[in-house]
């Protein structure tokens, strides 16, 4: 029986691949802060609840990857087979606001695992998974983006997300630990985070429904990302781990829409029929009663955007046999009737 440690447990992803672990009859060890809010344990609390699932499978650990003794003292007493750090500021206008601790999280945090892996002499026992970012492209010098396409990052976020990259892949090539990157593009579902675009977007058009709220507030309309569900993305970090030789893959879908073709597309699933007027800052969504349902505020847009981000998974889908099987449409519509659940039942429906 395999033993993983998940850092970023309580986090959307981290939920998914403690689920899909769990059902491959791992030990799942997760790292929760003291901190770590009732929304995120709530995605939590649902595997729980899942009458398949052995508790006692399932052990959540106090933590924090920005402190090394507590990293150190946790990896060296579990020894696990397989460490997935998805522990991050992981928000990327946040970055702007926090760089330094941004930093510390999203760069700092992953060296501490690194060095606490090294330390306890589990160079080759141990797996490493390092959460990299389509972002690390930023401002794209390629179109689609693949393994070997140069990086133009963008924002503090996407900086601490490099140092990150290259720490993981210096400690494979100089200390031989089996030690890999996912480069994984936007990946989505109903355990998104309520400030990241897409959710934003269900949250925003449910209440518009529901008679909760009149209108969403949006930045840039035009951002164009290659948007994946987040089911798919965990089963490809466990496939990434499970290599003889420790590499870096592209994880995406290879389709990309924008921002307004998400809204339209979610639109649709509660029977809202947007049309767009304007252009830029005055631009404004319409529906077919003629209300202005659509704004565009200047709060919502970052220092510099990245505008368009599109990624090639050949690799991935050669080296692991992966490929997405969610499409986007499907992914935009589970996302829409969950929040419509959420605020209209006050449950969601199992998003596993
Ligand atoms: P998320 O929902 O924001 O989850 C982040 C997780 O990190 C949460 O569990 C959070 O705990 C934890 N965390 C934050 N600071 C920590 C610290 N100092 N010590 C320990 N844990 C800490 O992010 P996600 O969407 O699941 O993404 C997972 C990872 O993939 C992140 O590293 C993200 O940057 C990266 N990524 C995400 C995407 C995407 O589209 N989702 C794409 C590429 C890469 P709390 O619950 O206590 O806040
Ligand atoms: O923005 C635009 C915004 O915040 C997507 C993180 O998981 O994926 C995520 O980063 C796009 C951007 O995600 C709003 O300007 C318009 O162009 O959902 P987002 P992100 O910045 O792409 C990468 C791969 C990660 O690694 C990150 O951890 O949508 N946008 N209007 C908006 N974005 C937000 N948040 N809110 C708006 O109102």
């Amino acid at each position: 029986m395999k033993t993983a440690l998940i850092f970023g447990v309580t986090g959307q992803d981290g939920a998914y691949l403690a689920y899909n672990l769990l059902n491959k009859n791992y030990i799942v060890h997760g790292v929760k802060r003291r901190q770590s809010n009732l929304n995120s344990a709530s995605r939590l609390d649902i595997i729980f609840k899942d009458p398949n699932q052995q508790d006692t499978d399932f052990i959540l650990h106090y933590g924090d990857i920005t402190d090394a003794n507590n990293v150190f003292a946790l990896i060296a007493k579990l020894q696990p087979d397989e460490i997935y750090n998805l522990a991050a500021q992981s928000h990327v206008a946040i970055s702007f606001i926090m760089p330094a601790y941004t930093g510390q999280v999203d760069a700092l945090g992953t060296l501490n695992i690194l060095e606490a892996i090294r330390a306890s002499g589990l160079e080759t026992k141990t797996k490493f998974y390092q959460a990299s970012t389509s972002e690390l492209y930023g401002k794209v010098l390629e179109i689609p983006q693949s393994e070997t396409t140069p990086f133009n990052p963008q924002s503090p976020y996407a900086i601490a997300k490099m140092y990150s990259f290259y720490m993981t892949k210096l400690y494979r090539e100089a200390y031989g630990l089996e030690a890999s990157n996912g480069i994984l593009f936007n990946h989505e579902s109903p355990l998104r985070g309520e400030n990241f675009v897409t959710r934003k977007i269900t949250i925003g058009l449910a209440k518009i429904k529901l008679g909760i709220e009149q209108q969403l507030f949006l930045g840039n309309l035009d951002a164009k990302r290659d948007w994946g569900h987040a089911k798919d993305y965990v089963d490809a970090m466990s496939r990434i781990l499970q290599l003889e030789k420790a590499n870096d893959y592209v994880i995406a879908t290879g389709e990309q829409f924008s921002v307004r073709d998400f809204v339209e597309c979610a639109s649709k699933h509660i029977d809202l029929e947007i049309t767009w007027k304007g252009n830029g800052i005055d631009e404004i969504g319409i529906d077919q009663s003629g209300r202005e349902i659509i704004r565009v505020s200047k709060e919502y847009y970052r220092p510099v955007e990245v505008e368009a981000l599109l990624g090639d998974p050949s690799l991935a889908r050669k080296d692991l046999g992966w490929s997405p099987k969610i499409s986007f449409e499907a992914l935009v519509e589970e996302m829409m009737i969950s929040d419509l659940a959420l605020l209209r039942d006050g449950g969601i429906p199992n998003p596993f």
